[in-house]
């Protein structure tokens, strides 16, 4: 573990009061935002999967690991959204039901907002009728679905088809580390996303469509 870098071994650690000075330091470095979330973050989070993975670490670990990445996100986040003119789209997002993980959700909201859309974050352990309720009252151009877990993919399925179903034309876009391209073309999606970066692509894509 001697190479990991200190703002990483902080986040596997769980020790979040390390962290935001930690990354202040990586950004005095010249390093981007953008890049601090994809070398010393996310990497972190990568090994807390592996550990648990391994029985090595219990959920507990796992949470105060996440609290630590917020911190990190906390610190970041002016930098991820830079200030834009008024949006022209809406976007709901969302973790579907019964999953708990949002904090590949809230960089893609991030991400979203940084360019230049407007978002409405439903949060976590969202049921379909909330993700209706939100696109009936918003008349949103996007809708976005994160998934953590192969057991909530069903439920990805499930909102998919019910926004389907309630009638308002909306693009939807699904992600999440379970979730491939395939299957978001087998539930009916209009598009994927792997990370939160491309997730703009795909977003800027379907709205130009
Ligand atoms: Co959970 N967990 N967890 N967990 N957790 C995983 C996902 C797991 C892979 C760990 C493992 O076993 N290696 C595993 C899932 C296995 C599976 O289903 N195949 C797992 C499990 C099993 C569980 C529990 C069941 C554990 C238990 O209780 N026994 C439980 C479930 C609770 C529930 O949801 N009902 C649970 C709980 C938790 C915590 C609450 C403790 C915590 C979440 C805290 C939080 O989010 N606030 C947690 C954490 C932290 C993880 C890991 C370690 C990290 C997740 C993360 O934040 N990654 C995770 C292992 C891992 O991912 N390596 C794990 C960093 C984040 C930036 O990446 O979320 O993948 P990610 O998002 C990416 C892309 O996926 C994509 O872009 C993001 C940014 O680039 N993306 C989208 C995500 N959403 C998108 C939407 C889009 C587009 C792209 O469009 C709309």
């Amino acid at each position: 573990m001697s190479d990991v870098h200190p703002l990483t071994l902080a986040i596997t650690a769980g020790r979040r009061k390390e962290v935001p000075e930690l990354v202040k330091q990586c950004l005095a470095a010249g390093e981007t935002a953008a890049s601090i979330v994809e070398n010393r973050l996310v990497p972190g989070m990568m090994i807390v999967g592996e550990r648990f993975k391994k029985n090595e670490i219990f959920v507990p670990e796992m949470l105060v690991a996440a609290r630590a990445m917020k911190e990190a996100l906390k610190e970041l986040e002016p930098m991820l959204v830079a200030a834009g003119v008024k949006p022209e789209h809406t976007a709901v997002i969302g973790t579907v039901e019964g999953d708990l993980h949002d904090i590949g959700k809230n960089l893609v909201a991030m991400m979203w907002k940084g360019a230049n859309l407007e978002v409405v974050d439903l949060g976590v352990n969202v049921p379909a009728a909330k993700f209706i309720a939100a696109v009936q009252q918003h008349k949103p151009s996007l809708v976005g679905l994160s998934s953590l877990l192969t057991t909530t993919m069903p439920a990805m399925r499930e909102t998919v088809k019910a926004i389907r179903a309630c009638g308002v034309p909306v693009k939807i876009v699904v992600g999440g580390a379970p979730i491939t391209r395939e299957f978001a073309r087998e539930i009916g999606a209009d598009g994927y996303s792997l990370d939160a970066g491309s997730a703009v692509d795909e977003a800027m894509s379907l709205l130009k469509a």
